[in-house]
């Protein structure tokens, strides 16, 4: 058996990396490979994880710090995957970060090549957002500049979500990309359709060997201010009802997604993520806020008196704010009968980035 492979996946919020991983792992596994797959936040109890785990992946996650600020922290996840006899390890880093060549590839090029097949960058990337930020010019400085960082650092470029794409999308989509990224490899993808995968995790993934080895030009002050104006809320709840009625959860996680999006619409606040993870034995509902007007949710109807549900929001505001608009939605629930009993809880606005290595052009 040669090298294990690690293939990194980054990308901003919302981006598909989760979806795209889990898609590809599969893809991979039919293949007969082992799969990893590595999760990453600022804080545990993610339900990127439950997901991953509930479609029985071999799933590390490194919680608490993105891999750049607890490198050791990822190379163990790394080490725990290959100690399971994985052939391929695919990586996801927490969407806020930035700086990813300085910080995770060249390190691990210059430590672990012996160990590893560091497979090149792959940034996700959502079509919406990219024509969102270039439209508002706002690459200088907040969430925009972090985008802008993570594409001109990449390897690879991966566009997502094309079955969302309009003809017009993509011709606006092209024009930024030969005008800022000229020289990077593009891939387009639907990580929902499955349209592109074949090609991009069975030959791209696999077979790409060439690192552009380009570190991006980040000024960590800009990177600290954009990454703070985002807030974090994580958070598992037991769920049930004063009646200790049998409760259809489908639809109460289709409602509960409607309300938040009401109230972070009327708030003005825009939402890089939220979604909800909802189980009871062996059923569950996977939930999300798509943008202002859509959710998504998959999973199957299914009715018990409780559900275990883990949330997590990312939204440009503070995650004091969050943290009290959660509170204002319970109440409302318990206002209909519901009781939630709070099993963790954290919410928090990530802290200056101080990654654990950080090379420059000249290191090696
Ligand atoms: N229409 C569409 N939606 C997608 C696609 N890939 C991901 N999504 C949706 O985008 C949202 C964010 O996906 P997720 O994988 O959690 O993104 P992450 O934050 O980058 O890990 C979810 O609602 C996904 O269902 C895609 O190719 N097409
Ligand atoms: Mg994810």
């Amino acid at each position: 058996m040669g090298k294990p492979k690690l293939i990194l996946v980054g990308g901003f919020l919302g981006a598909g990396k989760t979806t795209l991983l889990s898609v590809a792992a599969h893809f991979l596994q039919s293949d007969k490979k082992k799969v990893g797959l590595i999760t990453n936040d600022q804080a545990a109890g993610l339900v990127d994880t439950h997901i991953l785990e509930f479609n029985g992946f071999d799933v590390e996650e490194v919680s608490g710090s993105c891999f750049c600020c607890d490198f050791n922290g990822f190379y163990n996840a790394i080490n725990n995957l290959i100690s399971l006899k994985c052939d391929i390890v695919l990586a996801e880093p927490v969407g806020s970060c930035t700086d990813l060549y300085a910080t995770l590839v060249r390190p691990l090029q210059s430590m672990y090549s012996e160990k590893l097949d560091l497979a090149p960058l792959f940034v996700l990337v959502d079509p919406f957002k990219l024509l969102k930020i270039i439209d508002e010019n706002s690459t200088k400085e907040g969430p925009g500049y972090i985008y802008l960082k993570q594409l001109e650092e990449a390897d690879h470029l991966v566009i997502n979500k094309i079955d969302l794409l309009k003809t017009e999308d993509r011709a606006k989509i092209q024009e930024v990309l030969d005008t800022q990224f000229p020289e990077h490899p593009v891939h387009w993808i639907s990580a929902k359709t499955g349209a592109g995968i074949e090609e991009l995790a069975g030959s791209t993934f696999l077979n790409s060997q060439a690192h552009r080895n380009r570190i991006a030009d980040v000024d960590y002050q800009t990177y600290a201010i954009g990454e703070a104006m985002m807030g974090w809320y994580n958070a598992t709840f037991m769920i049930g009802n004063v009646e200790d009625k049998e409760m259809d959860w489908m639809q109460f996680g289709q409602t509960l997604l409607t309300v938040f999006q009401q109230v972070f619409n009327y708030e003005e606040i825009d939402v890089n993520h939220l979604k909800v993870f909802l189980k009871s034995g062996s059923s569950h509902m996977v939930g999300n806020i798509i943008n202002a007007d859509d959710i998504n949710v998959r999973g199957e109807c299914f009715y018990s008196k409780s559900t275990r549900m883990v949330l997590n929001i990312r939204a440009e505001t503070s995650h004091v704010l969050i943290h009290e608009i959660v509170q204002d939605v319970i109440e409302i629930f318990e206002n209909e009968g519901f009781r939630f009993e709070v099993v963790t809880e954290k919410h928090l606005t990530p802290g200056y980035p101080n990654p654990t290595y950080r090379f420059n052009e000249t290191m090696t």
